[in-house]
């Protein structure tokens, strides 16, 4: 009987395209969040006495920059929604909330001169809030907000950036540290050097190829380390708590599997994105990779700069302070890339220097991946199981926090995409797991939309959709988020559970709908319209 039953149903199944598989369980200490950023959500950019970041001047003197010539003024409004933040997190059954302080908030210059109370208390009164509920915070120090009169000294470029960062650092862990007990130093600092000073993609948009976000990341890793040594020396054995620094990257897949140049173009990618942070902290000997250091001093060199590279050279003594000072990787992760490599002499695709013509590494995407709301971001799952593995040789087995991980569409609560990629990326997680990797928590992103940095409002990440057009900024659960509240609450992954909107959540899709469409689709209103209409025909027909 099973005989016949059973393949019936793998049958039926396939056509209805849902995958045949088991459910599948985490470890039972495994942790659940969601994660945020204060830019992208927290709108207020000038509320009380905050000062100015780089986000608010790009965004304010350069809308052209941005797609949709929009800001982070208002954004979200977490300013005032926090409370319904943290309720958010509740019923997603989240155990951990992942957030970000804003700087200028904080510091408004920058410097330890000026302390806001109304910063501080505003971070202060979220962080009790998440604690009378049982959820855990997890507050990452740095995630792209500078103010802006640090930036007119140079930013991540100047090495007085180091001081400064380890002054606020101490002031919010000094605030924080009874509370919070999970720190991030800084968040994708490849990002925030070759984004931010290498090519004009983020703030501060420098445009400026090989040479400044070498010195940002090396800024980085000493002001990274110093907090983290601070941490450890005043703090860690009082307060209890962990703290760690976040690298993002992308898988390298190489084009071709069976060609040894491709395997080690992907080699290289991964020495250059996460290497370039990861080796000085988690790796055996400290430093740069050696991959990034030879290549960089020999085209230095080629290219006419003398003896000293591009890269800055750490001495012993700097080696040794880095090395180690992470208690845990935080990894963002969201995509991959087919890599292969870049001939020596084929400049054409990339300025010369730069960050793309060191690492010598041509990227582009499997057409065969399916995509995303985001140009960038392609589903590859076993991207991610690849990466964890990378990660876990390559530094010798180092606990995992996956910091972020998520994809974007334009918008809408059917979100059945985002259901399928959090199914299988956390499957491959798994995987990785099964297979020795030590993965020890998630946290997704986004708890709700927001500001997508030079995207504007154009490409969504929430597992709640926010009403960007009310005044309270009305956020509302996609399905996506019934399903990851599924998976937080029972550990486990339900390739069956696919909820469908419900009421509430009809009427606030109903809502978006441009006006027409919504008295069509009204079935209420239609059948009262077509009644009337009846009864006015009836009424001619007698008259
Ligand atoms: C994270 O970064 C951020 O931490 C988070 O703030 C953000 O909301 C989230 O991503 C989603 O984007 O023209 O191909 O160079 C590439 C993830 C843009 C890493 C954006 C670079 C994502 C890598 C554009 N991506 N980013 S281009």
């Amino acid at each position: 009987m099973l005989k016949f039953i059973l393949p019936a149903f793998v049958l039926i199944a396939s056509c209805l395209g849902s995958p045949v598989s088991q459910n599948r369980r985490f470890p039972n200490d495994f942790r659940w969040g969601v994660a945020s950023s204060s830019y992208q959500i927290e709108g207020g950019w000038n509320a009380d006495d905050k000062g100015e970041s780089i986000w608010d001047f790009l965004t304010h003197n350069h809308p052209e920059k941005i797609v949709d010539r929009s800001n982070g003024d208002i954004s979200s409004d977490s300013y005032h929604q926090w409370k319904r933040d943290v309720q958010m997190v509740k019923e997603l059954h989240a155990g951990t909330y992942r957030f970000s302080l804003s700087w200028p908030r904080i510091m408004p210059g920058g410097y330890m001169n000026h302390v806001s109370t109304a910063g501080i208390k505003y971070y202060s009164n979220l962080i009790d809030e998440l604690l009378r509920y049982n959820i855990t915070p997890m507050v990452t120090i740095y995630h792209w907000d500078m103010p802006q009169r640090l930036q007119e000294l140079g930013g991540w470029t100047n090495p007085e950036i180091i001081p400064v960062f380890k002054d606020f650092a101490r002031l919010v862990i000094e605030m924080f540290g009874d509370r919070v007990k999970t720190w991030i130093t800084i968040n994708e600092p490849w990002h925030v050097c070759e984004h931010g000073y290498g090519v004009d993609y983020m703030a501060p948009s420098y445009n400026y190829p090989g040479i400044p976000a070498y010195l940002c990341g090396h800024n980085i890793l000493k002001a990274h380390a110093e907090v983290v040594h601070m941490y450890r020396e005043l703090f860690q054995q009082r307060q209890g708590g962990r703290i760690g620094i976040t690298i993002d990257s992308s898988w390298a897949e190489p084009k071709d599997a069976n060609s040894a140049e491709d395997r080690e173009a992907s080699e290289r990618a991964l020495q250059f994105y996460v290497g370039w942070f990861a080796h000085p902290i988690f790796s055996k000997h400290g430093n740069y990779p050696k991959v990034m250091i030879e290549r960089i001093r020999n085209l230095s060199k080629e290219q006419g700069f003398g003896v000293r590279s591009r890269l800055p050279e750490f001495t012993q003594e700097e080696i040794r302070r880095i090395r180690g000072t992470s208690d845990f990787f935080g990894l963002n992760t969201y995509t991959s890339n087919l890599v292969t490599s870049n001939g020596h002499n084929n400049t054409g695709n990339f300025p010369v220097p730069s960050f793309n013509h060191d690492m010598g590494v041509v990227e582009s995407k499997d057409p065969e991946w399916p995509g995303s709301g985001s140009e960038w971001l392609k589903v590859f799952p076993k991207g991610m199981y690849n990466l964890l593995m990378w990660i876990h040789r390559e530094y010798n087995a180092p606990e995992i926090i996956i910091t972020e991980n998520g994809v974007s569409d334009r918008g809408g609560l059917d979100d059945y995409a985002r259901v399928d990629y959090y199914n299988l990326y956390l499957s491959a997680v798994l995987d990785a797991i099964e297979d020795g990797a030590n993965v020890r928590g998630y946290t997704a992103w986004s708890l709700m939309d927001s500001y997508e940095w030079k995207v504007g409002y154009t490409e969504k990440f929430g597992l709640y959709h926010v009403d960007f057009n009310s005044p309270e900024r009305t956020r509302t659960p996609k399905v996506s988020a019934r399903v990851f509240a599924q998976i937080c609450k029972t550990n486990t992954i339900d390739w069956s559970y696919r909820p469908t909107l419900d009421e509430e959540q009809q009427l606030v899709a109903m809502a978006q709908l441009p006006e027409e469409d919504q008295v069509a689709r009204t079935s209420g209103a239609s059948g009262i319209m077509s009644w009337s209409l009846t009864g006015l025909l009836i009424v001619a027909l007698f008259r």
